[in-house]
């Protein structure tokens, strides 16, 4: 038996994925994903570099615990280490933030813990200050980014009277440039060039599981392959970008010419395909650059405000091998301090030149055993998408330069580089969703809202919304992702189950 509704999914990521997988399950028969790359997995992407497998994407489970669906179905899988599933490693809570842990200068000198710690305590506990506004009435600045500098402004005032702060003008200095660098950790985070853009009030708003990250030893895709096999064979039309998404209108199915659909899609190739429901997971960068031509009739002035208000911001990495380290066995995170920075300062950065001080620091893959020696820098926001554009070999040449000023060791070289490119790639046109300076979560909701946006329509559910940045306060991960496809999906359901007959009468 089964439903007989047309459903086309735009978009294999994890949620276009997740809303198949699903629908399926329910019994739907004619769902279809249109996919416009030659893979499935969008935002989650492995790949090989030299002889060990990297994270291209998505590289964390985020709060891995019974109740993040990702660390669920990866478990049911088996595609995690023994570790990863133990009870203290879902009790942990971090708060979702990850450790400052080994300090470099750029005058090559590595900082004591006594300097660090106090500083890193102090942003720390800035930073949860900063998303206590999502239960106020109103927020003293527009921006996280201008709420943390005030009060380390204040803090900086306080310090000539505190004993544990009343420090040389070297040791102030230096404490500014650490939170410098923690600030830009956190445009990593939230994927945006600068926490300014970043909006005080709904900053709240996003929510952290317990369980201390982990990662997919084969893979974070080993986990889209394994969801991929659950679904029927042939479901995704891949390299089959979308152009048109066509809604309240008649379309007759070239094999069924009889019946008429509320939608039809027109991918770029000149296919037309006819739907009762289309499930829109593009990603927001995506639709912000195209959703004037990608939905016809135009999308409501609502929505269109919503998806321009939203923040989509770019976070590259940029992978390093070394033939031998030059970090401790056990560090996991070597953070880079600029001397001369301080978040007190209001200068305009000159992009181009110095594009390469806007990296906090590297990741270390660890283990060594399986990873090597390799680092994963991490750097966000217009510096990052210059970085784009560089070849290479520009972007190995700056790399040595700075490992070598950061370590003071003129012969470290690394052996070879990869890099993403997020902002380029057409599909995406970044990383991550953030909620921005003036827009809150009111605004996912409007993104989220079907069309027609008015139920008395005689079809309701002609075009639905999923993708992570639809998600209200699991934004930018992949268990966002995912439940925002369930929610679609139910969506659907709920419809189908609530008017069985509806099924029956489709046009
Ligand atoms: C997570 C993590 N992680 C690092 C980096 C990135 C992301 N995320 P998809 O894009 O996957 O799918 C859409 C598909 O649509 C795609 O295949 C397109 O090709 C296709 N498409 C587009 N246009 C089309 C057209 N016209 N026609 C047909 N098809 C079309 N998430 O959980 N852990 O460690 C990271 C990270 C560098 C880029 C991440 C992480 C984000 C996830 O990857 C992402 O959310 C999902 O994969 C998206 O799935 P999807 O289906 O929605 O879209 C306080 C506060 C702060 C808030 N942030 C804190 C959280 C921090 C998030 N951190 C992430 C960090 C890393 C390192």
């Amino acid at each position: 038996q089964g439903i007989d509704s047309h459903i086309v999914i735009i978009g294999c990521g994890m949620s276009g994925i997740g809303a198949a997988q699903k629908l399926t399950k329910e019994g739907f028969k004619n769902i279809k994903i249109i996919e416009a790359t030659g893979r499935s997995g969008g935002r989650i992407k492995t790949t090989t570099f030299g002889n060990v497998i990297v994270e291209i994407g998505a590289n964390w489970i985020h709060g891995p615990s019974k109740a993040n669906p990702v660390f669920q179905l990866a478990c049911e899988h088996g595609l995690l280490d023994a570790q990863a599933m133990s009870e203290e490693n879902q009790a942990l809570d971090v708060g979702g933030h990850p450790s400052f842990q080994s300090f470099y200068s750029s005058s090559g000198n590595k900082l004591t813990p006594e300097l660090t710690e106090s500083v890193s305590q102090l942003f720390l506990t800035l930073l949860g200050k900063s998303k206590e506004f999502i239960l106020t009435e109103k927020e003293p600045y527009p921006s996280v980014g201008e709420f943390l500098k005030k009060e380390i402004a204040k803090h900086v005032v306080e310090w000539k009277d505190d004993v544990e702060w009343k420090d040389d003008a070297e040791t102030k200095k230096l404490k500014l440039a650490l939170l410098t660098m923690m600030l830009k950790l956190e445009c990593c985070v939230s994927g945006t060039h600068s926490m300014d853009l970043v909006g005080l009030g709904a900053f709240g708003g996003y929510k952290t599981l317990p369980g201390l990250d982990c990662t997919f030893p084969e893979g974070y895709e080993g986990l889209i392959d394994a969801m991929m096999k659950g679904l029927p064979e042939g479901i995704v039309s891949y390299n089959n970008p979308v152009k048109c998404v066509h809604w309240n209108g008649s379309f007759r199915g070239a094999n069924s010419p009889e019946q008429t659909f509320p939608v039809m899609v027109e991918c770029e190739n000149g296919e037309t395909v006819p739907a009762n429901h289309v499930i829109v997971t593009v990603p927001l960068g995506y639709l912000k650059e195209h959703y004037e031509t990608l939905i016809n009739p135009p999308l409501p002035l609502s929505k269109v405000h919503s998806i321009q208000r939203m923040g989509f911001g770019t976070n590259n990495k940029i992978f390093l091998e070394f033939e031998e380290p030059f970090w401790e066995p056990d560090c996991e995170v070597i953070n880079l301090i600029w001397e001369d920075e301080t978040p007190l300062a209001d200068v305009k950065p000159d992009v181009n030149q110095f594009w390469m001080k806007k990296i906090f620091g590297f990741t270390v893959l660890q283990p060594p055993e399986r990873y090597g020696h390799v680092l994963c820098g991490w750097i966000a926001g217009h510096e990052s998408e210059y970085m784009e554009t560089l070849s290479d070999t520009e972007v190995k040449n700056s790399m040595t330069e700075v490992i070598r000023k950061f370590t003071g060791n003129p012969s470290i070289t690394p052996k070879r580089i990869l890099r993403s490119k997020w902002h380029s790639d057409p599909y995406t046109k970044g990383c991550y969703s953030y909620v921005a300076v003036g827009c809150s979560g009111s605004d996912i909701e409007n993104i989220v809202q079907p069309l027609p946006l008015q139920e008395a329509d005689t079809k309701p559910l002609q075009v639905l919304f999923a993708g992570e940045a639809t998600h209200q306060s699991f934004y930018s991960t992949t268990h966002g992702a995912l439940l925002s496809g369930w929610r679609e999906a139910d969506r659907l359901i709920t419809h189908y189950t609530q008017c069985p007959l509806i099924s029956q009468n489709l046009s």
